[in-house]
Formats: structure tokens, C-alpha cells, sequence
């Protein structure tokens, strides 16, 4: 399987979001992507290719162009406003408040366009998003020109960016602009398999009234796990959308017996919807040794999720998503390529 991969990665870093115990050192790091390229480079997985440009219309597809305008200009805004550190958003529009009007100070921008502040903005982070979204379309071209499969070595994720805004490390939607390509390029139907702990609030909001793409979701239970507003089970898409969102949200400390009969469920759900292409949100911050998770999946549970998604015989694009556990995520993330290679 080839992997697409782009040094531009490395150009997002923040030093610090918000969580429950104040502001602490991110845990998306640049390290992550470095330990899975490590990986794919130690077992053969592949050739290693870099990303072509495709510009910003297919970004424009699924992302308003205000908010595509927000991201490349908000460092820049940051800074004539006179700040230093890295951007983050600290007030929010909440029930009542006008949710529609753009402001004007970027202060106000940054909450005006995101859901947390686990989102930062440093001077580089347009360079490194823009190349993500490449990194995943270039994967897009490959599968549709052909290939069985490709994995694309994202970094920053994107499943919980929606059409305009930006949270949970994520800000282009890599895997929704990577569908919507395939769409705008010959493929009917397009199905997306979520496997990261969280759930992929992002992608769920874009495609939510549509039929043509059927998106999957595993994840922890929304009532008790981030990204805590959107995930229930009883979200299944409206208008002609309508049965083409599903989610399976689960438990903290659920076994993989369990969590493994979801997936089963999941891909009975997939082979029905006969799609011409599987996208897969790889996330593996379903380890047992996550820091910031609570499912126990172990490292050889990986090789059984990639064979069970190469059972599909779908031609499929791996997009990287989360997974924390950052000394094991090149092993955990690679696990699930080799277990579908040895299967397909
Ligand atoms: C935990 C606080 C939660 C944000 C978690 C974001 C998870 C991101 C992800 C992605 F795939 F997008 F990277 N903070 N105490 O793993 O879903
Ligand atoms: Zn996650």
C-alpha cells in the first residue's frame, strides 16, 4: 500500500490547548506523524509519496469560503492585533446570541469559527493544513485512478471541522474533501468509516442531509465523551439523508469483543450501501494506552480491524485521524494497513 506524506506537517505545532486542568501542552503533536512514517518505513508497507497541490477548490467544496478566508488570514489578524502567542478562541456564541454575524475582531473570529480551543493558530499552521488536505486528495487521485487502497499520513486530523468551523486539532475536514472529490469525480455513492475514539461531529454535520454519502461512526458515548454535543444514536440524517448517518456510540472500558461487533454491524451497513469507494477515519485513540481516552483496544486488535475492513473488497482510502499514545501509534495506526493488506 503507497503512503502520501508531506514534511509540511511539521509546520503545525501549538504549544498549549484547554482541557479539564487548564491550559496544558498539546497532545497532537508532530511526533505522531513521524512515529507512523517511522513505522510504515520499518515493515515495508510501501512506496512514500509526496502530495501534489490541488489548490483550494476542493476545500471550497465542502468549506464556506468565509471560513477558508478566517484560516489564512487569522495569524496575520493575531498579530496586527498584537499578539504573540499562539491563537485560541475564548468566547463563543451560545443559545440566543447571533450565531450568523461574522465579527470583526479577531478575538471574536477565532470562537465566531470554532466549537473549543483545542484548535491553536500559529504562524505556519496554513501551510500545514492546506498540505494535510493535499496529502488526503492526493490518496483521493491514486484510489480513483485505480489503486485498491492508499493510506494518507494526515496531520492535522479533520473529523471534527465542519463547513466552517474549526476544533478538537482539526481544521480542513481532510477526509470530507477527500469524499467529495471522489464524487465530483465519477464516484455515486461514497461511504466513510469512523473508527477514531471521538466522535467525527465534523464529518456527521456535513454530509447530515445527504444520501450519497453514508457515513459510519464508532466512538465513546457522546453523554460522557468529547466531543460531547453531537454522536447519539438516534442521529440517523435528515431530509433525504435520512438513514445515511449511523452512529455507534459505546461505553468507557468497553472490551474489543464488543466494540468489534459494532464494527461488524458497521460493515454489514457498508456492504448494503454498495459504495464505489470506502474512505476509513483512521483513528487509534481507541489503545488501551491513550492519555486522553478510555477504550481498551490492544496493539494485535488493530490487525483484526483491517482485516475485517478488507472483507468489504472496497476500494479504500485510509485517512490518518487521532491516537495519542504516541510511542505506540506508529504500530497501532500501521497494524490496521498490514491486517488489510494480509486480507485483501
Ligand atoms: C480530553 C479533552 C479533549 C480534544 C480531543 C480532540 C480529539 C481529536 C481526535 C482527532 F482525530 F481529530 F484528532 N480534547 N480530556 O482524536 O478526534
Ligand atoms: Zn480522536
Amino acid at each position: 500500500m503507497q503512503t502520501i506524506y508531506s514534511e509540511q506537517h511539521k509546520l503545525h505545532h501549538g504549544d498549549f490547548e484547554l482541557i479539564a486542568d487548564g491550559l496544558v501542552p498539546v497532545f497532537e503533536m508532530p511526533r505522531r506523524a513521524e512515529i507512523i512514517l517511522a513505522r510504515v518505513k520499518a515493515v515495508g508497507l510501501g512506496e512514500i509519496l509526496a502530495p501534489k497541490d490541488f489548490g483550494l477548490e476542493p476545500i471550497k467544496r465542502i468549506h464556506s469560503p468565509a471560513f477558508v478566508r478566517f484560516l489564512e488570514n487569522a495569524w496575520a489578524e493575531w498579530a496586527a492585533a498584537g499578539h504573540a502567542k499562539h491563537a485560541l478562541p475564548y468566547t463563543w456564541a451560545v443559545r440566543g446570541m447571533n450565531q450568523t454575524r461574522e465579527p470583526v475582531a479577531i478575538e471574536a473570529k477565532l470562537g465566531f469559527y470554532s466549537l473549543d480551543a483545542a484548535a491553536p493558530i500559529t504562524p505556519t499552521t496554513w501551510a500545514a493544513i492546506t498540505s494535510s488536505v493535499n496529502v488526503a486528495l492526493t490518496g483521493a487521485e491514486l484510489v480513483k485512478n485505480g489503486l485498491s487502497s492508499a493510506f494518507a499520513l494526515c496531520r492535522p486530523p479533520g473529523h471534527h471541522a465542519a463547513a466552517d468551523y474549526m476544533g478538537g486539532y482539526c481544521f480542513f475536514n481532510n477526509v470530507a474533501v477527500a469524499a467529495q472529490y471522489f464524487l465530483d469525480n465519477g464516484a455515486a455513492r461514497v461511504a466513510i468509516l469512523d473508527i477514531d475514539y471521538h466522535h467525527g461531529n465534523g464529518t456527521q454535520s456535513i454530509f447530515y442531509a445527504r444520501d450519497d454519502v453514508l457515513l459510519v461512526n464508532l466512538h465513546g458515548d457522546p453523554s460522557v465523551e468529547y466531543p460531547y454535543f453531537l454522536g447519539y444514536a438516534d442521529e440517523t440524517g435528515s431530509g433525504v439523508g435520512e438513514g445515511f448517518n449511523i452512529n455507534y456510540p459505546m461505553p468507557h472500558g468497553i472490551s474489543f469483543a464488543t466494540w468489534f461487533s459494532s464494527l461488524e454491524l458497521a460493515c454489514q451497513k457498508i456492504q448494503a450501501y454498495k459504495p464505489d469507494v470506502l474512505l476509513v477515519s483512521l483513528g487509534v485513540d481507541t489503545f488501551k494506552g491513550d492519555p486522553i481516552s478510555k477504550f481498551l483496544l490492544e496493539s494485535d486488535d488493530y490487525l483484526k480491524i483491517g482485516s475485517q475492513i478488507a472483507g468489504l473488497n472496497i476500494p479504500t482510502l485510509f485517512v490518518m485521524e487521532g491516537g495519542y499514545a504516541v510511542e505506540e501509534i506508529g504500530v497501532n495506526a500501521v497494524n490496521v494497513l498490514l491486517g488489510f493488506e494480509q486480507s485483501s
